[in-house]
């Protein structure tokens, strides 16, 4: 049992985060991971050379290279190629996403769910609002045509203000952890203690994502969050965070995962989630990798079919706050 400590749980119910070090056993739950994408950059290489969207498929760089090298070359951000969520927009047919065993291995994790149950109880749910992050070096990032960064910071928000308003009384639960080392400089996490104790803040969309305009924030209080590879942050869906810059030569390479009380609304019901434990019906855990693949390739078909003209969520950006 990966259980948390009374003291972790107490800072988690008072500061609305909590660190656990060495969540995670690198060689055992992260490296099989990372193989898996391996494998999923080698075909995305190979597809981008032979369409001559890429120079080449830069077989002999390490795994963060090779990625800077191939989005540069296809002045894209490769993300969604490896994430294990479809996008909020736009879906279609062929949409890319990665949903690998070795993936649904670490939304099982052992000790990440004993943490998990630590936290909101023994019956849990893999929420699917769930992604992998890919934060190119600011320096080498891709831009869009006014030199914007494409995906670089993440604005401030709460995950609560992300889903729909049926998730707002659930205890929805994030846990954001690295891959790899993830320092100040590679633009990890920063949060606002105790920010949860004034409940849901408005947001305003804007290009890059749903943000809490600057006013409505106490920036002061901002806390960067560093971790080492295995370490993760574990959230409440009202906390107030952000991500800092990546001034790094690495790719900040990250997973967030959300969990939820079994039986209550994800806030994302379009997309498919699982019991991923259940000590009351463990006979309803999902522990078939290619099934929960299935899941959202079926997902991906259906949607691909439909209109999707509603946005998913709340905000406007009309507001008199966004103004
Ligand atoms: O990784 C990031 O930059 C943002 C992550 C985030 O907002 C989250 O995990 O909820
Ligand atoms: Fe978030």
């Amino acid at each position: 049992m990966a259980r948390l400590t009374p003291e972790q749980i107490a800072h988690f119910q008072s500061e609305g985060y909590v660190v656990v070090k060495g969540l995670f056993n690198a060689a055992r739950d992260l490296e099989p991971v990372r193989l898996e994408y391996e494998g999923v950059l080698d075909r995305l290489a190979t597809e981008l050379e032979a369409k001559g969207t890429a120079a080449s498929r830069y077989a002999d760089l390490p795994f963060s290279e090779r990625l800077i090298r191939l989005c540069q070359d296809s002045k894209r951000v490769l993300q969604q190629h490896f994430d294990f969520a479809l996008p909020n927009q736009n879906i279609k047919a062929d949409t890319p996403m990665w949903v690998g065993p070795a993936v649904f291995n670490l939304l099982h994790n052992p000790g990440l769910l004993d943490a998990v149950e630590s936290l909101i109880g023994p019956e849990i749910y893999s929420n699917p609002v769930q992604h992998i992050r890919l934060k190119l070096p600011e320096d080498r990032a891709v831009r869009d045509v006014n030199g914007k960064i494409l995906d670089g910071v993440t604005a401030w928000h709460q995950d609560n203000g992300v889903v729909l308003p049926e998730a707002d009384e659930t205890n929805m639960l994030t846990i954001w952890f690295p891959l790899w080392d993830a320092p100040v400089e590679s633009g990890c996490l920063q949060v606002m203690p105790r920010s949860k104790e004034r409940g849901l803040r408005d947001h305003c969309p804007l290009p890059g994502g749903l943000s809490i305009p600057q006013k409505l924030l106490e920036l002061g209080h901002a806390t960067p969050v560093p971790l080492q590879q295995g370490d993760a942050l574990f959230m409440h869906r009202l906390t107030c965070h952000a991500s800092l810059p990546n001034r790094s030569k690495n790719v900040r390479w990250s997973f967030d995962l959300r969990y939820n009380p079994i039986g209550q609304a994800t806030g994302r019901g379009a997309f498919p989630g699982f019991v991923a434990r259940s000590r009351a019906h463990p006979e309803t855990e999902l522990h078939d990798a290619k099934k929960w693949a299935d899941m959202w390739h079926e997902t991906r078909r259906t949607l691909a079919q439909m209109e999707q003209p509603k946005p998913w969520n709340r905000w406007d950006a009309k507001a008199e706050v966004c103004a």
